[in-house]
Parts: C-alpha cells; sequence; structure tokens
C-alpha cells in the first residue's frame, strides 16, 4: 500500500492537509458513548452555567432557541483516531451564553444528562471556539449524538464535545473529569497529540 495512492477513507493519510498526527478520515459519524443514551425531552432540558461564587445561570430550550444561533463548518477528530472533515453544526456560542456572566475563574466542567463530564479551560470556550449544538447536518441532532443539544468544542478532541450537556461549572483551578480521570490528557489539543497522560 503506497502512502499517497490510496483511495479509501479510512487510510492513514499523514500528508492529508487539516488531518491531525496519527488521525485518518472517516466519511461515517461513528458514537462514542461511556454509557446508555439519555433520553431528555426538549421540556425538561435545561443549561445552567454556574460561576464560582454558587451564582446559577440558566436557560430553557426555548430562552435557548431565542439566542442568537450560528451555522458552524468544522473538522472533528475523535483520540480513538477518526477524524470527520467538514461536519455541519447549528447552535449558540458560548460567547452568547457566558455574555454578561462575571467571573475571574479559569477552568470548567461541563456536566451531562447521565453524568458524563469533561474539564475545559475557560478560555478554549470563549472566541468562536465553542458552541450548544442541537443541530447537525440541517437536522436536530440525534440523541445517539447527544440531543437535543451537546457541547462542541473541535479544536479540541472530541471527547470534550460532552453529549447531553446541561451545564457548566466555573472552577478556580483545573479539575479531571470522566475520562480525564481515567488517563485522558487535561487539555486534548489533536495537533500536540495530547491523548493520554
Ligand atoms: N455525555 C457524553 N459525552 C460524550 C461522550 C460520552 O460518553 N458521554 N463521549 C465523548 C467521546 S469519547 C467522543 S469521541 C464524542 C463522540 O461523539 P459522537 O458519538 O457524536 O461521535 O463524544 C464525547 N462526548
Ligand atoms: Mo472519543
Amino acid at each position: 500500500m503506497g502512502l499517497f495512492s490510496s483511495g479509501f477513507s479510512g487510510r492513514r493519510r499523514p500528508d492529508t492537509p487539516g488531518l491531525p498526527p496519527g488521525q485518518y478520515l472517516t466519511e461515517s459519524f461513528p458514537v462514542l458513548s461511556a454509557g446508555p443514551t439519555p433520553r431528555v425531552t426538549h421540556e425538561e432540558w435545561q443549561f445552567t452555567i454556574e460561576t464560582e461564587d454558587g451564582l446559577q445561570h440558566r436557560w430553557s430550550w426555548d430562552e435557548l432557541m431565542a439566542l442568537p444561533i450560528a451555522d458552524v463548518t468544522t473538522d472533528i477528530h475523535c483520540v480513538t483516531s477518526w477524524s470527520k472533515f467538514g461536519t455541519g453544526w447549528r447552535g449558540v456560542s458560548l460567547d452568547t451564553l457566558f455574555d454578561g456572566i462575571e467571573t475571574s475563574a479559569g477552568f470548567t466542567m461541563a456536566y451531562s444528562y447521565g453524568g458524563y463530564t469533561t474539564n475545559v479551560p475557560l478560555a478554549d470556550l470563549m472566541g468562536g471556539k465553542a458552541w450548544v449544538a442541537f443541530e447537525f447536518d440541517g437536522k436536530p441532532l440525534e440523541p445517539e449524538h447527544g440531543g437535543p443539544a451537546r457541547l462542541l468544542v473541535p479544536h479540541l478532541y472530541f471527547w470534550k464535545s460532552a453529549k447531553w450537556v446541561r451545564g457548566i461549572r466555573m472552577m478556580e483551578n483545573d479539575e479531571p473529569g470522566f475520562w480525564e480521570q481515567n488517563g485522558y490528557h487535561m487539555y486534548g489539543d489533536p495537533w500536540r497529540e495530547q491523548r493520554y497522560w
């Protein structure tokens, strides 16, 4: 097998622009979930940002839908080595959600329905880098992929993009989430291959 001749998706092509080291491209959209898929209705769905002083800022589904909505096209990179180019999402920017929230804490923990957690520095949620996404490929996000809504932080490995997201808690110090406690990297930059630690 030549390095450059393969026309098959799924083959490793180290010279592909936009493909981080050690990743291969896939056309499919694998489902990776550590547990069962929670079923959360729009009626019961809520999203809460809790600051370090315990103040909670909360949105219902309807309140989320009333916020400015962003269309996002981005590549995604899973630590299990698949990458997918040009995925299309619709969601609300974390910049919008954090607008008017006062915090001096530098770290966050994302919480999901079902108990999953993952830590992300606040700076990586700001500046047009992260969204609460509720549509994929022009359709409502499937429950298997995190619907009704998931975090989308595509510049980090995809485990940071918490499915069924229900909130974010601000933290003064970095603390490991679910996979980070099990050996995944605290930050998870695919370009530096920060898979495990
Ligand atoms: N709540 C929750 N979010 C999660 C996970 C999970 O198990 N539970 N898995 C993570 C991992 S390891 C990856 S690669 C992506 C997979 O998203 P997908 O199933 O939509 O491909 O979700 C991330 N977010
Ligand atoms: Mo993953």
